[in-house]
C-alpha cells in the first residue's frame, strides 16, 4: 500500500491513513466538548444495553458550533471531493464512545446498505472520516476491515425486519452479514485493523465490510465518524419512515473549506 495515495488507496483496498492531523490539545478539547455535550443531554445520544454508559452521540454537529465547525476542515473536504467528484455535504456525525471495559461491539456489517434501504441515498457515492480521539489499539476494540471487500455488491445477507432506528445504532444491528460470507471474505482478503494515534484520521469506504469487538481494556476508544456524501446523491425526504435528521441530514448546502 505504500507508494499509493490516499486517492489510490481509498480505491484500492477501501481505506487510508492520515497521521497526526489534530494536536494533543485539538484532542483535548474534542474530549472537553463531548462531555459537555453528554451533559446537556441532547436528543441522537444512545446508551449500551443495559447500562448507562454512552455508546455513541449521533448528530452533534446540528446543535454544537464546535462539532459543525470540524466538518469544514480542507482536509477532511478535499480528500472528500477528490474522490466523489463533485461537492458534498454532511449525511451523518457521530462520535463511537466506546467505554474502557463497558464499550461493547459492532457485528461485522456495511454503511451503505443502511444509507440506501433507509435514508434512500441511490449510490456509495460517500466517504467515512474518522478521527480518532484516543490511542487505537488491539485492546480497546479497534475497527477491523476486510481489504476491497467494497468492490463486492449485497454483501449484506442478514437483516431485521422492521427495526427501528435504535438497533440501527446497537451491538445488534439491522443489517449484518452472516458467520458464512465473513469466513469467505476473510479468506479470500484478510483482514485489516484500523490502529493508530489519537489525533490520526483514517477514511474508509461505505461499503467496506467492517466490525470491531468490545472494549476489554482499561483506556477508552473514542472516534468521531464524519459521513460525507456527494451533493448529486441526496436522500429521499419524504419516506414515511424518515430516520431522524440526526441519523439522516436534512441539510444539503455544500460544504466550503475553512481557509
Ligand atoms: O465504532 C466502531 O467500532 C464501529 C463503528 C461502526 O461500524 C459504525 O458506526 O458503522
Amino acid at each position: 500500500m505504500g507508494d499509493l495515495n490516499n486517492i489510490q488507496q481509498l480505491n484500492a483496498h477501501g481505506f487510508c491513513h492520515l497521521p497526526e492531523v489534530f494536536s494533543h490539545a485539538q484532542v483535548d478539547e474534542f474530549k472537553t466538548q463531548i462531555q459537555k455535550y453528554i451533559d446537556e443531554n441532547h436528543e441522537g445520544i444512545v446508551h449500551e444495553a443495559d447500562s448507562s454508559a454512552v455508546r455513541g452521540i449521533h448528530g452533534p454537529h446540528l446543535y454544537s458550533e464546535f462539532f459543525q465547525a470540524i466538518t469544514n476542515k480542507k482536509e477532511f473536504l478535499e480528500l472528500a471531493s477528490s474522490l466523489l467528484g463533485e461537492p458534498c455535504y454532511v449525511h451523518q456525525f457521530k462520535i463511537n464512545i466506546k467505554r474502557r471495559m463497558v464499550g461493547q461491539h459492532w457485528p461485522w456489517h456495511e454503511d451503505f446498505v443502511y444509507w440506501n434501504k433507509k435514508d434512500g441515498i441511490k449510490e456509495p457515492n460517500m466517504l467515512n472520516i474518522v478521527i480518532f480521539l484516543d490511542k487505537v489499539e488491539l485492546l480497546n476494540g479497534p475497527l477491523c476491515v476486510i481489504p476491497s471487500s467494497h468492490h463486492i455488491d449485497d454483501l449484506t445477507d442478514v437483516e431485521a425486519q422492521d427495526s427501528a432506528w435504535q438497533q440501527d445504532v446497537s451491538a445488534s444491528l439491522t443489517y449484518q452479514l452472516s458467520e458464512k460470507r465473513v469466513e469467505a471474505l476473510i479468506k479470500q482478503y484478510g483482514v485489516h485493523y484500523l490502529m493508530g494515534n489519537a489525533g490520526d484520521v483514517t477514511a474508509f469506504h461505505p461499503k467496506l465490510a467492517h466490525s470491531s469487538a468490545n472494549n476489554m481494556s482499561p483506556w477508552d476508544r473514542q472516534m468521531v465518524i464524519i459521513t460525507y456524501n456527494a451533493i448529486s446523491n441526496t436522500p429521499s425526504l419524504d419516506k414515511p419512515d424518515k430516520r431522524p435528521a440526526f441519523l439522516c441530514s436534512e441539510d444539503f448546502t455544500p460544504l466550503v473549506a475553512e481557509s
